[in-house]
């Protein structure tokens, strides 16, 4: 089911085939999309301060901070969706090679209810000091429990397996929380035996709660006497007059790798998602869900452009590698992703085509649709689409609208290559937990790539200086800072961190480093601490490895670069001269020292003598070199490669060794 077939009927053209051709195309050509803006101006300077800038889309510096005057809390938004659908389809589920089963929005509603009641029963109480953790994978059950905490003024804590136990602990313990645990999870059963203040759920199976198989038993559901559904349903003698969360209270997420919870509100979640409403201007209508329900992206689609409008929402089966088989089963209109997936479309995409015939005309079809997006067409019927790609497009189930892509940047290439091939639209945004996932959004209409667009209605973007790394905003450059509707109150329980992300004036400081396009879009450059993520989604910190390497015998100094486009790190290494010309004698090569960094088998040498030493470390793998080019000159203060605090000046170091860089790039596989 995941191998795309490419069908590229050799294109034989006469001159009476041309003229049909022709025909065909005038016929079928749709009118360029009308962009909301001036592509050439998306976003204004506020206050006369082009560092500092605000949605072209806006009348004025007011952020938008609801789009539907009923809809200022997630709570809002579903009861929305209830008015608009009804009996309609909300959530769907599968079993393996059968169709999509449905429950609609009054049973969600209801279940809902249900459930919140019980949660009331075993001693949550109704308020948004309670916290209720939800650890399942992404299953209609997860959107019912998080439902049922809104229905009764709760907060949600979502849980995911890799953030680790430690960190899950901490943030129930500091929130007293009680927790919905789905069985399957295997750390499940940790969490819930070093942490018990108010076991709701472990012992009832999250997973067939809810499916209406028994409705005697229990109208919305169980198939056990140990189901939660049972259980809630006894608990909750009688079902509990709702309690709505408000606009400010809290939905806790928690940061990646850390242990912190970062205090969301209903408020900020309406902002962001009337931002994408109003940039989109479209209403969607069936949506899958396979990314972890517990990433602020993956909630804020949901939500947003999908239950607001009482649209559909299909899970996967919670396995990754049937994920193709299940879209095409779901015929999804629109598809949220990460770059990763992206990826791995475009290499499936040129790795079915072999022959050089096909080839050609592959590259040739993708040329021709480039050059009708950039006039602004985006279609699925142009001959080009009927002739090569509608194959493709059949495979994602052939009704796709549009695509978001989000969480890392993506390469230009691949991007404008899909954009072409899928004949749908593709969004890219940019954002952060903090600031409920969203920051900028690309405009429709504007099909350039290698920019994340322009700041989102309900927030401001600004740009500070950061002289350490030579950003200065007076070219354009800086760090993203981010105010407005959409940022977050802060870490909890904890004032030291939240003083680190957010200063008095009520910026966030994002962390990364941006630059202002002339069209007022923004290109992220770099990163200010130095943490980056790779490819596949991993968080490096890059000096942490570079300790852990120092300990090798032949290794002074190192350097270890890593890109999110790339799913492996690179580094370049100094060789301490005192030891150096010894130790690679011992394994039989001799030179001067300069000869020796430039030698094969010395570098493969020095290589795996740092993978064994990482490995003793405890590296992970993907924390481990792949390549590594040896350099015979130190970095010092007075080259430029060290501050003179002796620390590695990073970007230097990057930008001397771009041409290493990328060959080693270009020739490691991955
Ligand atoms: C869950 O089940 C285990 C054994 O299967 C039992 O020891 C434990 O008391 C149960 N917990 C609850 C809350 O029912
Ligand atoms: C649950 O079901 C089992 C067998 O299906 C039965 O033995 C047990 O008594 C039931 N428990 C309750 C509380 O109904
Ligand atoms: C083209 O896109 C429309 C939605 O915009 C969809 O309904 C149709 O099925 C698509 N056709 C193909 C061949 O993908
Ligand atoms: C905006 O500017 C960037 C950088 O100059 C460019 O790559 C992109 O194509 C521009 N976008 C539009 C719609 O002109
Ligand atoms: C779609 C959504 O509701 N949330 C979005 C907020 O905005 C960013 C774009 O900047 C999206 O990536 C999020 O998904």
């Amino acid at each position: 089911p995941r191998t795309y077939v490419i069908y590229v009927p050799s294109v034989t053209m006469s001159v009476g085939a041309l003229a049909s051709l022709t025909a065909y195309w005038l016929v079928t050509r749709r009118r360029p999309m009308q962009p909301p803006c001036d592509l050439n101006a998306q976003s204004i300077a506020v206050q006369g301060e082009p560092n500092w800038r605000r949605s072209a889309l806006l009348k004025d510096d007011a952020l938008l901070e609801f789009y539907y005057d009923d809809t200022r809390t997630a709570y809002d938004m579903f009861q929305r969706g209830l008015r608009v659908a009804g009996n309609g389809p909300c959530l769907g589920f599968r079993k393996p090679g059968e169709p999509y089963q449905w429950i609609s929005y009054t049973e969600v509603a209801e279940q809902a209810q249900v459930l919140g009641s019980g949660l009331l029963g075993k001693g949550c109480q109704p308020n948004p000091e309670q916290f209720v953790g939800i650890f399942a994978q992404n299953r209609p059950e997860w959107i019912i429990s998080e439902l049922a905490c809104y229905t009764f003024s709760m907060a949600v804590v979502p849980l995911y397996d890799t953030l680790g136990e430690e960190a899950m602990v901490h943030i129930l313990n500091l929130g007293k929380a009680g927790i919905l645990c789905s069985k399957r999870w295997r750390m499940g059963k940790c969490i819930y035996n070093q942490y018990t203040p108010i076991p709701l759920a472990y012992n009832y199976s999250l997973e067939r709660a809810f499916l209406p198989t028994l409705p005697e038993m229990c109208p919305w559901g169980p198939t056990d006497n140990l189901s939660l559904c049972y259980e809630m349903n006894s608990c909750a003698a009688q079902s509990r007059a709702v309690m709505p969360s408000s606009k400010l209270n809290r939905v806790l997420f928690i940061w990646p790798g850390k242990p912190k919870g970062a205090m969301i509100t209903h408020g900020n979640i309406a902002s962001n998602s009337s931002s994408v409403i109003k940039i989109l201007e479209v209403c969607s209508d069936v949506s899958i869900s396979y990314l972890p329900l517990a990433h602020m992206f993956e909630r804020m689609i949901q939500v947003v452009s999908m239950f607001c409008h009482g649209a559909r929402v299909g899970f996967y089966q919670g396995d990754i590698s049937l994920l193709m088989d299940d879209i095409k089963t779901l015929k999804p209109t629109f598809f949220p992703v990460v770059p990763r997936l992206l990826n791995r479309i475009y290499d499936k995409i040129l790795g079915s085509v072999t022959s050089p015939l096909r080839r050609a005309v592959l590259h040739y079809a993708v040329r021709r649709k480039q050059a009708e997006l950039s006039s602004g067409v985006v279609r699925n019927n142009s001959l080009w689409d009927r002739l090569v790609f509608n194959r493709i497009q059949a495979n994602l189930g052939g009704n796709l609208r549009f695509i978001l892509t989000a969480s890392a940047p993506i390469s230009p290439t691949v991007l404008s290559f899909l954009r072409a091939t899928l004949g749908c639209l593709i969004f890219e945004g940019y954002g952060q937990t903090e600031c409920t996932a969203g920051c900028t959004f690309s405009m429709p209409g504007d099909w350039s790539a290698g920019h994340v667009g322009a700041p989102l209605p309900c927030a401001m973007v600004k740009l500070v200086d950061i002289p350490d790394m030579n950003y200065y905003t007076k070219n354009g450059e800086g760090e993203i800072c981010i105010r407005g509707h959409s940022v977050f109150r802060g870490y909890l329980k904890d004032e030291e961190k939240t003083a680190e992300a957010l200063d008095s004036d009520g910026w966030l400081h994002s962390g990364d480093v941006g630059q202002w396009l002339l069209n007022g879009t923004l290109r992220i450059i770099d990163r200010k601490k130095h943490i980056f993520k790779l490819s596949q989604g991993e968080y490096i910190a890059p000096e942490r490895i570079e300790n852990v390497y120092m300990r090798c015998v032949p290794v002074l100094q190192v350097f270890v670069h890593g890109d999110s486009l790339k799913s492996h790190l690179i580094g370049i290494v100094v060789p301490d001269p005192e030891v150096f010309i010894d130790w690679v004698k011992e394994r039989g090569i001799i030179g001067s020292y300069k000869e020796l960094c430039q030698h094969p088998d010395v570098k493969k040498a020095v290589l795996e003598d740092m993978t064994a030493v990482g490995k003793e470390a405890g590296l992970k793998s993907f924390e481990q070199l792949k390549d590594l080019h040896l350099h015979p000159e130190m970095f010092s203060v007075s080259n430029g490669l060290l501050t003179p605090t002796l620390k590695s000046r990073r970007v230097d170091i990057r930008r001397v060794f771009q041409e290493q860089i990328t060959n080693m790039y270009s020739t490691t596989a991955i």
